[in-house]
């Protein structure tokens, strides 16, 4: 078949974030693979390349927010905090690009645009922004689930005469807000974290607040000698625990339900979590919080209370404090003196949910209660998360089938590695995988690993092609659908359920089972022969 692809891979990746690196690295040094890494960036790292925003830090505790494939790299590297910050991650994720060679085989600064599945020759012709054409007998969509920053569509959003920032594209060089006005849009994880420190800085900040959210206090502490031998050495148990677990993360559910527990105990469990810090809240609390209303009820009304003693004006304090969603179905985010923020002169709060935001102006924002000038704007509004990075691409499988026709109404996906009639064509974390629900180093080390024994597989057997088949398709999504819908996660208007985005179907895109359960599952589908997965080979196909 004509192809115009000047170069040949036996596979491409694309993304250069902790799930991009891993895959080169699995892929190329250790199955002996040609393989190209593509990168939109214009350089490696992913979501910490790209999240350069004040306050920007990771959530999870950082001695397990990180790879565990290599011992020696876990023993050296020296995390400085708790919760490392932006620049930190990045720095780790340069160094393991250095340590295992790999920039070599990544390009930056060229996203891919196209991929089309040619069944003639049953290989991938890749496209990118910068003129090149590629083929690739694997493709691995490392593309990340939160890499698509969404820009709300505000009337007037052009006409806006200071200077706008997306969280997800901070500018390399910094901002100083000394001295300026500024307005900041959306108050979720991100929004909470960079509204903290705009706060100290800017001359005024005005938060605009769609939904209150239950952020719970981060509980960050520096790491000394004594905190990072005591890691180090357990490291064997704690990566066992973290794998087979629920979220990935170190925590786990205290083992009975909130009616078990008597009223003071329930106080006390609150409590101790709040004051340590961290998801203990959310991932280390009775275990019925997210799937029954009353429970949750509980929980929800603990940490409303938490907000209004923090909050001196009692009018601030109500608008801050969350009603129409049940605590832990939004991701819950970690705050380090947000609540407070609000108690400064120098900070004001509008609920657009009340006062909805007309246009944006030259000058600033206009609200249904009058108008607010600007000098700066910062988008904290998130991500077409999880199917938004695939949508962007055109992707064609068998028979030119777009995969964003294919997922119209909600992605499609096997065990959310592959969609049937798209072969040989994987995702790390993508939708209907525990992802986001997880700490995600952790999915994706389980993901590169399984993807690369399914390869392995393939190269020992002498198979071409491999993808799901359309029954063990559907039988997932159903299955990741029954799962959400057993929870009270799919109530509330999230990211999860695509509700951020106008116009996304809503259906629940993680996989809800846990990632011990999910990790389980994959290696028994292995075991029993990849169970669900049709190989082909190429003469078989033409015959
Ligand atoms: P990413 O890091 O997103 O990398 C994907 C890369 O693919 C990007 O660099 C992107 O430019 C590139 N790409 C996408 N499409 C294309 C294309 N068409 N062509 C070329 N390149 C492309 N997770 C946690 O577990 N704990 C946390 O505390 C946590 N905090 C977070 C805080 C923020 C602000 C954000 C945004 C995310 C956070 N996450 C957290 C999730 C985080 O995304 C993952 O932990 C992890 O970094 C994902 O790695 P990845 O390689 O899968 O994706
Ligand atoms: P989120 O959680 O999607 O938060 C986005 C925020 O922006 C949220 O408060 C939204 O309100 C708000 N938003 C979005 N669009 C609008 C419009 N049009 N008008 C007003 N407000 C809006 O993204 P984050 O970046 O905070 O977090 C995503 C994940 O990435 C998380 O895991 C972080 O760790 C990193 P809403 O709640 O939808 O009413």
């Amino acid at each position: 078949a004509g192809t115009d692809a000047t170069e040949s891979f036996d596979a491409v990746v694309v993304g250069a974030g902790f799930a991009g690196l891993y895959a080169l690295h699995k892929l190329r040094d250790e199955m002996g693979l040609s393989a190209r890494v593509y990168e939109a960036g214009g350089g490696i790292g992913g979501t910490w390349y790209w999240n350069r925003y004040p306050g920007a830090r990771s959530d999870t505790s950082s001695w397990i927010y990180c790879y565990s494939f290599d011992e020696e790299l876990l023993q050296e590297w020296q995390w400085s905090e708790r919760y490392p910050q932006q620049q930190e991650v990045l720095n780790y994720l340069e160094h393991v690009a250095e340590r295992f060679d790999l920039n070599r085989d990544i390009q930056l600064q060229t996203r891919v645009t196209s991929a089309i599945f040619d069944e003639e020759t049953e290989r991938w012709e890749v496209r990118t922004d910068t003129g090149d054409v590629v083929s690739a007998r694997f493709v691995i969509a490392a593309l990340g689930a939160l890499s698509a920053a969404n820009l709300p569509d505000v009337p007037g959003l052009e006409s806006f005469a200071g200077d706008r920032y997306h969280t997800a594209e901070w500018p390399h060089e910094g901002v100083d807000f000394t001295g300026k006005k500024v307005g900041l849009i959306g108050t979720g994880a991100t929004g909470i974290q960079v509204a903290t420190e705009i706060a100290e800085e800017a001359e005024h900040l005005t938060v605009f607040q769609r939904t209150p959210n239950y952020a719970v206090p981060l509980g960050n502490h520096p790491l000394d000698a004594e905190l990072r031998r005591e890691y180090k050495e357990n490291y064997d148990e704690i990566w066992e625990q973290v794998r087979h677990n629920f979220s990935g993360h170190d925590y786990e559910p205290i083992g009975k339900t909130l009616q078990e527990a008597a009223p003071e105990e329930r106080e006390r469990a609150f409590q101790e979590r709040y004051d340590r810090g961290g998801f203990g809240l959310w991932l280390a609390n009775y275990d019925d919080l997210l799937e029954n209303r009353e429970a949750n009820a509980v929980v929800s009304e603990w940490v409303r209370e938490r907000i209004r003693e923090r909050v001196r004006d009692p009018e601030t304090a109500e608008k801050l404090t969350p009603s129409d969603h049940a605590f832990g179905t939004k991701r819950v985010p970690l705050e380090n003196g947000y609540y407070e923020i609000f108690n400064r002169d120098n900070v004001g709060l509008v609920d657009v949910k009340k006062t909805p935001i007309e246009e944006i102006t030259a000058t600033g924002v206009r609200t249904q209660d009058g108008e607010y000038e600007f000098d700066a704007l910062v988008f904290a509004t998130g991500f077409d998360a999880m199917t938004g990075p695939y949508n962007k691409i055109d992707i064609r499988g068998r028979g030119g089938r777009l995969l964003r026709d294919k997922w119209a109404e909600g992605p499609r996906t096997y065990l959310g590695i592959m969609s049937a009639g798209f072969p040989n064509m994987f995702a790390i974390t993508g939708p209907q995988s525990p992802s986001v629900l997880t700490n995600m180093p952790v999915a994706i080390e389980q993901h590169v690993e399984w993807i690369s024994g399914i390869v392995r597989h393939m190269l020992d057997n002498g198979l071409d092609v491999v993808e799901p088949t359309l029954d063990a398709e559907d039988e997932w999504v159903d299955h990741s659908q029954e799962v959400a819908h057993a929870t009270l996660l799919p109530e509330s208007a999230t990211w999860y359920m695509g509700a951020n985005i106008p116009g996304k179907p809503q259906v629940f895109l993680p996989y809800l089972g846990g990632l011990g359960p999910y990790r389980e599952k994959c290696d028994e589908v292995a075991k029993n022969a990849y169970e669900g997965f049709a190989f082909a080979n190429r003469e078989e196909t033409r015959a």
